[in-house]
């Protein structure tokens, strides 16, 4: 796959070269203003960091590389007989700005099967933890084991020039990506499955095996893999499992210690462990109500009960989104095309229906719309695969598409040290009494 890391370094050479002419005669232009209220309030809106894969609009929703979901699964390689796009093909665009062609794609398939050798360690390592471990927790342990193959980490401990970064740590996101869908897989299996591991098919593609090693044969569950695969991959680079993982990235930490970061972060119920959640929710819902097909004034009052208790309503809201986010739309169009029967899914329907207008009752919501965790679930339910503890790790394989790719041209571009400034709340009481100054002149 030398021909993907040349076509890598071409870019990157040019945009690194670009931007130093930028910020040479533009370095002190502004952009914004930071508010005392940001400062407290999570730094929303405030733009603090270049991240080159994919940017989202607040009412557009996510463009990878410029392209919107239904552009993509137009114009990305599938695979015969599919109708959706291969996440390879994603991972292509997201880390070259280019789309793939078919033989590209078949290329990087290849690759990634060749790359998928996991020491006996890992496993090992995993079969110390209880069975009953969330299945977050075991993934993360899984790629820390991992973290023994690093190149990155092995040639800086001998020395090597800054040059050089990128070249390792395209190496490790490349083997790390290669590892995934056995690694989760075998907590799945182990958790789930009695321990029956199952190998992988290195004639398959990076989706389609990552089913065949869940344990999911049919064509359905596949296509669905590589659509769920292709559109939880990236989503610029403020979200927390993005942020975190570049965070941890300029501090030169290897790609599986970032990566295994950002997926602590993705195990959060704000964040992406909202999939479970939703469907744990759902659960609950049916089984108080003793029926799995509640009318809209059912789930109405159950959200109203939610909100009563002090819960969030779970895929629902957004820190950035202002509109329904076009990931929970690819689900719904999925759905329609597939299973339009299916009661969870038409249950997720009705809740779609019946939350934005109590939200936006609320208030305080800046978004009432769905997120992508809202559809997800069901559709996974309609497969077979209920074990919803077990969700956010499909998300976690698909997000280290992105931010792999975002972590290669990070070290490309050799963006330093990240560090922005914080301040106590005692400093700033006596900076508005005009006692101090907390940024220096
Ligand atoms: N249910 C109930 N209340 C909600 C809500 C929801 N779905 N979404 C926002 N709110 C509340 C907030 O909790 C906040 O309340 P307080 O002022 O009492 O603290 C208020 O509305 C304002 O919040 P906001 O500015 O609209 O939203 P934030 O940017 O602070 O938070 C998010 C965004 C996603 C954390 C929030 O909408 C939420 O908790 N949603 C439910 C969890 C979820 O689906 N997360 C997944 C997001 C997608 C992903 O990352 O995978």
């Amino acid at each position: 796959m030398e021909k993907l890391k040349n076509l890598f370094k071409q870019k990157a050479d040019q945009l690194a070269a670009q931007n130093k002419d930028i910020l040479k005669a533009h370095g002190t232009k502004k952009i914004g203003e930071v508010q005392l209220s940001q400062i407290f309030q999570g730094m929303r809106g405030i733009t603090g960091m270049v991240y080159e894969t994919s940017l989202l609009d607040a009412n557009e929703g996510i463009r990878f590389r410029g392209f919107t979901i239904p552009e993509l699964q137009q114009k990305l390689p599938k695979a015969k007989g599919g109708s959706e796009p291969l996440p390879e093909g994603l991972f292509y665009l997201l880390l070259t700005g280019e789309l793939p062609t078919e033989a590209d794609v078949a290329e990087l398939s290849k690759d990634w099967a060749k790359r998928n050798k996991i020491p006996s360690h890992v496993y090992k390592t995993l079969d110390a933890l209880p069975v009953e471990t969330h299945p977050m927790t075991q993934f993360v342990v899984g790629v820390m084991a991992l973290q023994t193959q690093s190149q990155f980490a092995k040639k800086y401990a001998e020395g090597i020039n800054k040059k050089e970064y990128w070249s390792y740590v395209y190496e490790d996101s490349m083997d790390l990506i290669a590892c995934l869908p056995e690694i989760a897989a075998y907590v799945y299996r182990r958790k789930y499955k009695g321990g029956k591991k199952i190998d992988s098919n290195p004639n398959l593609d990076w989706g389609a095996n990552f089913a065949h090693l869940l344990g999911f044969e049919g064509e359905g569950f596949t296509e669905l893999m590589r659509m769920y695969l292709t559109i939880h991959s990236d989503h610029e680079g403020g979200n927390v499992s993005a942020h975190t993982t570049h965070l941890v990235g300029s501090a030169l930490s290897d790609p599986y210690l970032c990566f295994a970061a950002g997926m602590n972060g993705l195990a959060g119920p704000l964040h992406g462990l909202a999939n479970q959640e939703v469907i744990k929710w759902i659960f609950e819902m049916q089984k108080s109500l003793g029926s799995d097909n509640p009318s809209s004034e059912q789930i109405a009052d159950y959200v109203k009960k939610t909100l009563a208790d002090g819960k969030v309503v779970p895929g629902y809201g957004h820190a950035v989104l202002r509109k329904t986010d076009p990931r929970f739309s690819a689900q719904q169009e999925f759905a329609k095309k597939h299973m339009p029967k299916d009661p969870m899914v038409n249950t997720v329907w009705k809740i779609f229906e019946t939350v934005p207008p109590i939200l936006q009752g609320l208030g305080k919501v800046k978004n009432p719309w769905p997120n992508v965790d809202a559809h997800s679930g069901a559709l996974l339910v309609h497969y077979g695969m209920k074990e919803f503890e077990y969700y956010t790790v499909l998300f976690g394989v698909s997000r280290a598409l992105g931010v792999l790719a975002a972590g290669i041209w990070s070290r490309a571009l050799g963006l330093p040290l990240e560090r922005p400034k914080s301040v106590t709340s005692k400093n700033v009481t006596e900076w508005l009494e005009g006692k101090e100054q907390i940024w220096g002149d």
